[in-house]
């Protein structure tokens, strides 16, 4: 139990339906029907949590006036959005805890042409937003597996990356401004469209990548770019991941600025998909590893169709590229982005798996795949490694599927912690982090105590408490507790 129970529930209670009106809310202790269990439950069903209500408010007023009752009452509150996230972020397991959701907070509230921004609220979905733009002429280049039902303000509240950072950014670097509500319920306002603003500390950028420990985000402004739509797709095999950094790195010289996208996957991935899933390899699928990338050019007419196929030839007859095949369609380019993003769901059909969000220097992915591999092999022999990701920004979710001889809760409970420990004591080794793009939440709090900085642990704990100084906002997230 956290904090001080609210000393008249049926008051708090009151209090809240007034707020957001009794058919956006769901209290846990009359919930007949069940209504709760999809806002306790962790996005891939792994665990369920608790909470004393979920509250749906509408506008920014009304988070502001929800915040202030808990804050009045001093009951911590979770936000929640599209619960795609994959650290338990989210996740509320206080019986006293009011999970803030912000899919009615789903409004575009100005689309700017000229000054190249759109102004949203955090329930809108990713997907939705991409066409939004898209139909006005522009493009918003933040892509992921889970743009169908992700939500913007998770977006932020993450800082999440996806396939597109390498011409990008992160959601960070495509946000002018924000709107959130803070711990006391006021509402900070720095939504703006400026690409230049130096007037004092960036407080977007802390409220950026918190995840919601320290306010929730309702609204962000975020610049746009010219549509891709001169784009070229390229599904390659190389032989080793020295030589798909190589690959990457005489790309990038040869097309500046407009490679988007540089994705590694590894055999296993399409002996898994072949057995999984109608999503077939288009070029031999016993190569070592693999890779989609994409080009991209804003000017129509830029011959990058046999730019591509000329500089293919030459990585071909260099042997750094031993096969490949490039999209001759729109139904081609869908399939490159159908292989990735299906090789994440069949996983799970060989059993249980370790999962990983590591980035190291993109120079050093070579060193990190072999010795890593050498390493959990010797923890646990028969072990599946299934590294694949954001090669281009040196993103590796290192993933690790379960031995075929043991069963899922032997493979969890005898080895998880140790694999764990063992990769990520060699991406710290490297100079990487354990967390890219997916953030902390409560499941890599341990991480955090064990890697990040100290100084930069301290100088967190102290922001945290000037923005919350009663630890309500999201409590057990991101910061360990003190030893
Ligand atoms: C991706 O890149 C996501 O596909 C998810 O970040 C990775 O679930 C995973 O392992
Ligand atoms: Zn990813």
């Amino acid at each position: 139990m956290s904090k001080n129970v609210p000393l008249t529930k049926e008051d708090f209670k009151n209090s809240l339906s007034l707020i957001v009106g009794n058919n956006n809310i769901i209290f846990a202790d009359d919930d007949d029907n069940y209504r709760l269990q999809p806002y306790l439950e962790e996005s891939r069903g792994q665990c369920i949590g608790k909470a004393f209500a979920v509250v749906f408010p509408s506008t920014t007023d009304e988070v502001a006036k929800v915040v202030s009752a808990c804050h009045h009452h001093k009951v911590p509150i979770v936000p929640q959005g599209g619960n795609t996230g994959r650290c338990l972020g989210a996740q509320s397991d206080d019986e006293n805890a009011v999970i803030v959701h912000l899919k009615h907070l789903n409004r575009i509230r100005d689309f700017d042409a000229q000054n190249m921004t759109v102004t949203v609220e955090s329930g809108v979905i990713l997907q939705y937003l991409q066409e939004y733009v898209a139909e006005r002429g522009l493009f918003f280049p933040l892509s992921l597996g889970s743009e169908g039902s992700c939500h913007i303000g998770g977006n932020l509240a993450t800082n999440a990356g996806g396939v597109n950072v390498l011409r990008y950014g992160n959601t960070r670097d495509l946000t002018l401004g924000i709107e959130a509500v803070t711990a006391n319920g006021t509402v900070l306002n720095e939504l703006h469209g400026l690409r230049k603003n130096n007037t004092g500390y960036d407080l977007k950028n802390l409220l950026i990548g918190s995840e919601g420990t320290l306010g929730i985000i309702t609204a962000a402004t975020f610049k746009l770019s010219p549509p891709e739509t001169n784009n070229e797709h390229a599904f390659i095999a190389v032989s080793s991941v020295t030589d798909a950094v190589q690959c990457l790195q005489r790309l990038q010289s040869r097309f500046v600025g407009k490679v988007s996208t540089f994705e590694l996957m590894p055999r296993r991935a399409m002996q898994f998909l072949a057995q999984h899933s109608d999503v077939r390899c288009p070029i031999g699928d016993d190569h070592p590893w693999y890779i989609w990338y994409k080009l991209a050019d804003a000017n129509p007419d830029a011959p990058l169709l046999d730019d591509n196929l000329a500089f293919l030839e030459t990585l071909m007859e260099d042997g750094v590229v031993v096969d490949a095949t490039v999209s001759q369609n729109e139904s081609m380019k869908q399939l490159f982005w159908q292989i990735r993003e299906t090789l994440v769901e069949v996983q799970k059909f060989e059993g249980a798996s370790v999962k990983f969000d590591v980035a190291v220097p993109i120079s050093a992915i070579p060193m990190l795949i072999e010795r890593g591999n050498a390493a959990i092999e010797a923890v646990c022999p028969g072990i599946r490694p299934y590294p694949f990701g954001h090669l281009g920004d040196g993103n590796i979710h290192y993933n690790l599927t379960r031995p075929k001889h043991l069963s899922d809760t032997q493979f969890l409970d005898d080895y998880k912690e140790q694999l764990v420990k063992t990769l990520h004591d060699i991406v710290d080794d490297l100079g990487g982090t354990f967390s890219a793009e997916h953030g902390v939440g409560s499941l890599k709090i341990k991480d955090m105590q064990t890697y990040k900085d100290p100084v930069a642990l301290d100088l967190m704990r102290r922001v945290k408490q000037a923005f919350d100084p009663f630890n309500l906002m999201n409590p057990g997230k991101v910061i360990p507790p003190l030893a």
